[in-house]
């Protein structure tokens, strides 16, 4: 199984000669092609390397990134890693030891390689991590204030089942991607994006989209699209919400039984504070959208069954919290939180797992232990905290300061593809002594480190897993060799462990296939009330399917029957649209309710007028993230090698652009070459350029990017002082034809490599 779908394969050993998708997937994506083209590219990594200059100087930051790499033996490797470990851990501590290593990594849940690393790493006395993810990192910091942990709001969404059946308006700000419910962490079984939209519209349930891009949402939905300027969405909200508030549509006794604070925020939207009342006029030249609509859409929600989602890419972006704040101010005012097909929900275009009703358990996982360093960061924080050792900073009424990093340990991620401002990551990635990936790619990451070791991919080992709320669990079997002297994290970490004399610790004395009956077995004890197969038939079998309690489940229902028995996790134990625990931060980027705040970067705002395109780098279609993109799918989706971007006809037209052309996008931070396709799904004014190409650094000029990496042009600005998330969907950006000879891509080859002193 992968991130993004089950599928089956024939082998020969040493590679997959035919791939389908799991005959039980009524929506199988292509994304599985990417899986067999990939495995024996020439960017796997096929031995140990180390980084040159490391090699014959010693720990240390200079030339990182440019040096060739020098192949070194298993043995010389893992020798040379555990002494810098050990002297690492001697003589600065375990708070000198970056552990985060964010990333997505594989599917299986024993080989994730996140899990492998700080089990490893917590053996030798810890190390400092990260919290938070670039997915939901305003979302997991401001909704336990409002309204419940991110955990509940995921797990405990209302149901796709409960929608088909009751839903009678879906309102989707950011969409219901098909490609992005494509995906959940983990794998996915049976893939229905299309299908719960489908029945719901059948039904009689309307959609409305409101997002820059027309294909955010399947052609099963026959949705109304509303484009408003990316990143005003919170001012059509509140507009939404002054309507509702001026025609007496609110539900005063909603608001009264399950909420605090709704009069401080009526009293903002009312222009009680500022002499500006929030009304459909005010938001109409601040979206770009119409009054009469702004109007009649809070009209038609107050009469129906209304869904309000807020997709994940909302809060990814600055001020991220008071667009998701306001869906929830919304789902309250209209009073249909705890009812089936209403109330309010966070990404059902965003991930599989969203709307899949909760297991009554979860898979077994592999235990980390207890980590022995407190020290942490926000995960978007990554530069900031390299450039800045013993800085202090805010994150959510904590003062912080940023520990002084020595070494960086990295399994299963790829931060020159996720993190924002690439040029700014890699001055920051030189301040560490000494820099460690495992990857089974040489991706841009891989290639600004010291000692690389190789990874193998899932099909090559013993696994199994489940995706985040999905009931099937499968067995995954390894189905060819390991590609070279590719070995499994797990292996690599137990021969570290050895020789810094914490083996027994880490391993137990387990093999891989002993820790997956050992985990399995002490896992099926704890839930012997169901009937769960032993270890030798699960195994022998494909999969089993997991109990699910409630198919139709509504988040909030038990608070809505009995909020006294049943509150909130909040301070209140009620809905916060007003939170006295934000307010007493002071923070000026989110003050105590959720308000319209200008962003620094949107087409509304001066900075519009010297980059007067609102990039949107969203996720892409063809892959997850930068895993695979060396992958015949991904590949098929690239113009003249580079990252598509679209853009709407208008705007090509006014630029002189033909479909096909490579551009250069261009923004404050940087640029970087991209293959144009003119498409009128695209809002005006906006350029859609995905992530995921990998990062392809001009020798001369690491802010310029010869593939199409989004993140050269995003800056490194957090959501705000009280998440401190990553903002990287929107910034602005302008675009022209690029007229000299095309550079050769090189990250599509392995890096310089020595041998014998060459
Ligand atoms: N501009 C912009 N940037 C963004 C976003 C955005 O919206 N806009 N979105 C952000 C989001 S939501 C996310 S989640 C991040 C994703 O960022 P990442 O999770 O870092 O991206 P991946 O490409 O999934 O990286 C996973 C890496 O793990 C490697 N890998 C796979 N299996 C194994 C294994 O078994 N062992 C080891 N050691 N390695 C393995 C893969 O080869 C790959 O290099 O990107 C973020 N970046
Ligand atoms: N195929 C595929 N699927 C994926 C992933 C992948 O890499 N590939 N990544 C997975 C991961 S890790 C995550 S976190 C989720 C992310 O899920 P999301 O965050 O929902 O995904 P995005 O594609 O970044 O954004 C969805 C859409 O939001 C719209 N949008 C952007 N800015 C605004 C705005 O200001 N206002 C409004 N109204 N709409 C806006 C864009 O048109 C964009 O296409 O996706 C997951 N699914
Ligand atoms: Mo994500």
């Amino acid at each position: 199984m992968t991130h993004w779908g089950a599928f089956e394969a024939d082998s020969d050993g040493d590679r997959l000669t035919a791939v389908r998708p799991w005959r039980d997937d009524p929506e199988p994506m292509r994304l599985i092609e990417n899986v067999a083209s990939a495995q024996h590219h020439p960017t796997r990594v096929d031995q140990p390397y180390v980084r040159q200059g490391w090699l014959e100087r010693g720990p240390g930051g200079t030339g990182r990134g440019d040096e060739p790499f020098v192949p070194v033996s298993w043995e010389t490797a893992l020798d040379l890693l555990s002494g810098e470990l050990a002297r690492v851990y001697r003589e600065h501590g375990a708070e000198a030891v970056y552990g985060g290593s964010y990333g997505w990594a594989s599917a299986g849940r024993f080989h994730h390689a996140q899990s492998q690393v700080h089990r490893f790493l917590n053996c030798l006395g810890g190390y400092v991590r990260h919290v938070n993810s670039y997915s939901l990192g305003v979302s997991t910091v401001l909704l336990p204030h409002v309204i419940g942990d991110i955990g509940w709001i995921m797990t405990q969404a209302t149901s796709k089942e409960s929608l088909v059946e009751h839903a009678e308006l879906v309102v989707a700000f950011g969409g219901l991607s098909p490609k992005n419910s494509a995906v959940s962490p983990g794998g996915v079984s049976r893939h229905n994006t299309r299908g719960w939209i489908g029945a719901a519209r059948a039904r009689g349930c309307r959609f409305v989209s409101i997002t820059p891009l027309r294909d955010d949402t399947p052609a099963e939905a026959a949705a109304e699209w509303l484009a408003p300027r990316p990143g005003s969405d919170a001012a059509l909200m509140l507009a939404l919400a002054q309507v509702l508030d001026a025609e007496g549509l609110a539900d005063t006794e909603f608001l009264d039984k399950y909420t605090v604070g709704y009069e401080r925020f009526v009293g903002y939207v009312r222009g009680e504070v500022d002499g500006i009342v929030k009304s459909p006029e005010w938001a109409a030249p601040i979206t770009g959208l119409t009054v009469e609509r702004i109007r009649t859409l809070a009209r038609e929600m107050a009469a129906a069954r209304t869904l309000v989602t807020v997709g994940w890419s909302l809060q990814r972006a600055q001020y991220g919290e008071q667009p998701l704040w306001l869906g929830v101010v919304l789902a309250a005012m209209l009073g249909q939180i705890g009812l089936p097909g209403g109330g309010f929900g966070h990404g059902y275009g965003s991930a599989a797992s969203l709307g899949e009703p909760a297991r009554k358990f979860s898979p077994p996982r592999l235990p980390q232990g207890p980590n022995g360093v407190d020290t942490f960061i926000p995960v978007a924080r990554i530069s900031d905290m390299l450039l800045n050792p013993g800085q202090s900073f805010e994150y959510n009424g904590q003062h912080l300061v940023y520990p002084d990093i020595r070494l960086v340990y990295w399994a299963g991620g790829n931060p020159f593809h996720h993190h924002q401002d690439l040029a700014r990551l890699r001055e920051a990635f030189t301040r560490p002594e000494t820099v460690v990936v495992h990857d089974p790619f040489w991706t841009s990451t891989a290639r600004h480190a010291d000692i690389v070791l190789p990874s193998t991919m899932t099909i090559e080992r013993d696994d199994y897993g489940a995706g985040e709320n999905d009931r099937v669990f499968f067995a995954m079997k390894a189905i060819t060799r390991p590609h070279g002297e590719a070995r499994d994290d797990y292996a690599i970490f137990g021969e570290l462990a050895e020789r810094l004399g914490v083996g027994k610790e880490f391993t137990e004395g387990r093999t891989v296939v002993e820790w997956l009956r050992h985990l399995y077995e002490e896992w099926r004890q704890r839930h012997t009330e169901h009937d769960l197969p032993d270890f030798d038939t699960f195994w022998a079998s494909e999969h089993i399917e997991l109990p699910v309690p409630d198919p139709q489940q509504v988040l909030g229902a038990d608070f809505r029957a009995d909020p006294q028995r049943f509150p909130l996790t909040t301070p209140s134990g009620k809905i916060e649209i007003f939170s006295e625990t934000i307010d007493s931060f002071g923070y000026a980027d989110c003050p105590g309710h959720p308000v319209w705040l200008e962003p620094d970067e949107w087409l509304g705002g001066p900075a519009a007028a010297e980059f007067p395109l609102q990039l949107i780098a969203n996720q892409p279609r063809s892959k997850l993230h930068s895993q695979l993109d060396v992958g015949a799918y991904s590949q098929s989706t690239k113009v003249a090698g580079r990252e598509p971007v679209r853009l709407h006809p208008d705007d090509a037209a006014a630029r002189g652009l033909r479909d096909g052309d490579v551009v250069r996008v261009f923004s404050k931070q940087g640029s970087c070459l991209a293959g144009l396709i003119i498409d009128d799904a695209v809002r005006q004014g906006v350029a859609q350029l995905s992530t995921g190409a990998w990062y392809d650094p001009d020798p001369t000029d690491p802010a310029f990017c010869r593939h199409g990496n989004p993140n050269v042009l995003t800056p490194d600005r957090p959501s705000s002082t009280l998440s401190q998330g990553s903002t990287g969907q929107l910034c602005l950006v302008d675009i022209e034809r690029y007229e000299p000879d095309l550079p050769d891509l090189t990250v599509n080859r392995p890096p310089a490599i020595m041998i014998n002193g060459t």
